[in-house]
């Protein structure tokens, strides 16, 4: 049985499954200091059209469907953020992922339940009413809020075993970039005004998120962790002006203001509550994020300002299968700085951007205290899940499950 409703626009989904009432091991962890495993992945579950991921979920025999699958039950987080899931209002697609392929033992894992999840829409697909790109043609897919063919082509889902705060649960969808003081607003280079690329009129409506940007409050015994979830744009496909970089740039700024007292006071979300989050709570910033520390087309200093925030820890997550596919495609990777141990995507090498460490879980130092940590990209002689990982085209993703165990409290 499935309950619904919507909470202003939401489509919120409370599933009461036979594996939501059934008592897990990780529910039945004593209610201090219980350790959870939270993980985030971009699964590619995206697809061309409006409608098409429906279609393969409805039954249980999409080969990458089933890899994704597979690849959470191996993993078993207790909170998962998946990125590039397209949204579907009614919540049918996440109700037959779960029913027809997490639920279902795909080669001999364990069935994996998420009595759990919230979804909202997001900015991809939809119609700007501007030519963003500036080429004259407007209504493309680059001319959308957030590069997209449809309204919610790349959405994103948050997964949980424990339950979700609807109420409390925060989005960003509408918020203005240029509502962020000091935004890094693109600049023509082609005129002597800073900051022009987008006209008044155009940034009169421009959203920063390309996605959204979600705080959805998870209660984990008598605690609660904020899973703070987006999908920034990557930092390429741009001219001179840098417009996808620069945005890059701010949506992963948005949640260290967000987390940060005093800097926090210009935010508002999605139903006129203004400010972040208070200094008591405990969070964890969970998403692809496009940017590495090192490598890559970002704005220098771009994911350093979570990675260097004293309210957050970087466990630093890595994989033994990271390295081999570094040293043996080659290519731009040959010339990277960061060490490939920390890669989490699988990028073209020739010639660029080559592989990347863009995927994070970044728990608060406030409330949480990390275990382990690990990027899911086994090598290539793992008999037993390398088939997961592949070489392009992927089996499930061009993305790298990373998880991170914390205890909490
Ligand atoms: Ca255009
Ligand atoms: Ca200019
Ligand atoms: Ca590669």
């Amino acid at each position: 049985m499935t309950l619904r409703k919507t909470i202003a626009g939401w489509s919120v989904a409370l599933a009461l499954t036979a594996g939501a009432l059934a008592p897990t091991p990780v529910q039945a962890a004593p209610p201090t200091a219980p350790e959870i495993r939270v993980a985030t992945f971009n699964a590619s579950l995206n697809r061309a059209a409006q409608g098409d991921l429906s279609r393969d979920l409805a039954d249980g025999d999409n080969a990458q469907a089933r890899a994704v699958a597979e690849t959470l039950q191996r993993t078993r987080a207790d909170v998962v953020l998946l990125n590039e899931f397209d949204y579907v209002a009614d919540g049918s697609a996440v109700d037959d992922f779960r029913r027809n392929y997490l639920e279902v033992d795909q080669n001999g894992a364990e069935p994996i339940s998420y009595p759990y999840y919230f979804i909202a829409p997001v900015n991809t697909g939809v119609p700007s009413g501007h030519d963003l790109n500036r080429n004259g043609i407007p209504g493309e897919a680059d001319d959308a809020f957030g590069f997209g063919a449809f309204p919610g082509q790349y959405g994103m889902v948050v997964l949980s075993r424990y339950p979700i705060d609807d109420a409390a649960v925060r989005t960003f969808q509408h918020f203005r970039w240029a509502d962020m003081p000091g935004a890094l607003l693109p600049d023509d280079p082609a005129t002597s005004a800073p900051a022009d690329w987008y006209s008044p009129e155009v940034l009169a409506d421009f959203r920063l998120s390309s996605k959204s940007h979600w705080d959805v409050p998870i209660r984990i015994g008598r605690e609660t962790v904020h899973a703070l979830v987006s999908h920034p744009t990557p930092p390429s496909f741009d001219g001179p002006e840098k417009r996808n970089a620069t945005r890059n740039h701010d949506e992963i700024r948005f949640w260290a203001d967000y987390v940060t007292p005093g800097a926090n006071s210009y935010i508002y979300d999605d139903r006129g509550l203004r400010g972040g989050l208070n200094p008591s709570q405990s969070f964890v910033i969970l998403g692809d994020l496009n940017s590495d520390p090192v490598d890559g087309d970002s704005i220098p200093g771009a994911i350093q300002q979570l990675l260097g925030n004293k309210r957050i820890i970087d466990p630093m997550p890595s994989s033994d299968g990271g390295p081999e596919a570094a040293a043996r495609q080659g290519g731009a990777n040959a010339t990277h700085q960061g060490n490939p141990a920390h890669d989490t995507a699988d990028f073209n090498d020739n010639p660029a951007p080559g592989n990347l460490r863009v995927d994070y879980v970044l728990p608060s130092r406030k409330g949480l205290l990390w275990r382990q940590a690990g990027v899911f990209w086994p090598t290539r002689n793992d008999a037993r899940w390398a088939r997961l990982i592949g070489d392009y085209p992927f089996p499930a993703s061009d993305h790298r499950l990373v998880w991170v165990d914390l205890r909490v409290g």
